[in-house]
């Protein structure tokens, strides 16, 4: 499903935000701020940029997404039911013996999706792959995989960079979520990661940095990369985690930690009232 103008995209995002809040809250277990700071980054994925059939999953044609930092899950399932592959209601059921919507994405248990995560490190070269398979079939979809920043503290991400670099695998845009968090602190504290899109240049990528709260930013940088011929596409997107619940934002506490019912009210009002000024943009 495609919507034709930022304002859908960005109540969308909204929209995306606050059935994060209620996954995390009736779960009362969770990861809060990654999932938050990527709502826009996902809205434009699943409802501007991507081709895909909700109620064809498996529609060979499909461009094929791979989520790389599993524990953002809530975003992906948010993003994945408003788009039609699931009943909303059902993602509350998130992390419940028995769901399919696992506290990290489960092929097993979810066959819409392209690949199981969660152990990080390991979706760019998975994406590098399906890439590599495109190619080899001459096939005209393209591969889209969401990273973070936390990943490239992982030597399989570096793996997968020289991997698609040699390949020339412009048939791949990764996204990072850079928001400069991690699980017990700040990344550039636990281990440093600088410039990364200089990096991925000095490996031959083709690669920009962006506000990945900027929808202009991010879709040019889409379109970017979908004109590049020879190198794969990284885009660093620089995100705020916990994005739109101001109690939540920049502060890594909140990396794996759900609301409470309590907390999950005050994020929902708080997002409620930031929907009614989408609503009163152009
Ligand atoms: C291989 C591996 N090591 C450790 C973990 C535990 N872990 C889960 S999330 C996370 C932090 C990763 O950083 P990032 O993805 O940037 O987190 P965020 O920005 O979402 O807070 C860690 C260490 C894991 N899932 N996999
Ligand atoms: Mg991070």
């Amino acid at each position: 499903m495609k919507l034709g103008s930022v304002k859908e995209l960005r109540l969308m995002a909204n929209t995306i935000r606050q059935d994060i809040i209620r996954m995390l809250a009736a779960a009362q277990s969770g990861h809060t701020a990654g999932p938050l700071g990527l709502a826009d980054i996902f809205a434009i994925l699943f409802f501007h940029e991507m081709n895909y059939d909700a109620k064809n999953p498996r529609w060979e044609g499909r461009d094929r997404f791979v989520l790389s930092n599993g524990h953002v899950a809530p975003v992906l399932y948010a993003a994945m039911a408003r788009a039609g592959y699931f009943p909303i209601e059902e993602t509350l059921s998130l992390r419940k013996l028995g769901s399919r919507f696992q506290g990290h994405p489960s092929k097993h248990w979810m066959p819409e999706i392209e690949n199981s995560s969660g152990p990080l490190g390991e979706g760019l070269g998975i994406a590098s792959g399906i890439a590599l398979a495109g190619k080899m079939d001459k096939k005209g979809w393209r591969v889209y995989c969401v990273t973070s920043d936390g990943e490239h503290q992982e030597g399989a991400t570096w793996e997968a960079v020289m991997f698609a670099a040699k390949h020339r695998l412009d048939n791949l845009v990764a996204i990072c979520d850079r928001n400069f968090i991690q699980i017990d602190g700040k990344t550039e504290d636990v281990m440093p990661l600088g410039d990364l899109a200089q990096k991925y240049r000095a490996f031959g990528w083709n690669a920009v940095t962006v506000n990945g709260h900027d929808y202009a930013a991010l879709m040019r940088a889409l379109e970017g990369a979908g004109k590049m011929k020879g190198k794969p596409t990284m885009i660093v997107a620089e995100t705020t985690p916990g994005k739109g619940v101001s109690f939540a934002e920049n502060d890594y506490r909140w990396h794996g930690k759900a609301p409470s019912k309590q907390e999950a009210e005050a994020a929902l009002a708080e997002l409620a009232e930031e929907r009614k000024r989408i609503e009163a943009m152009p």
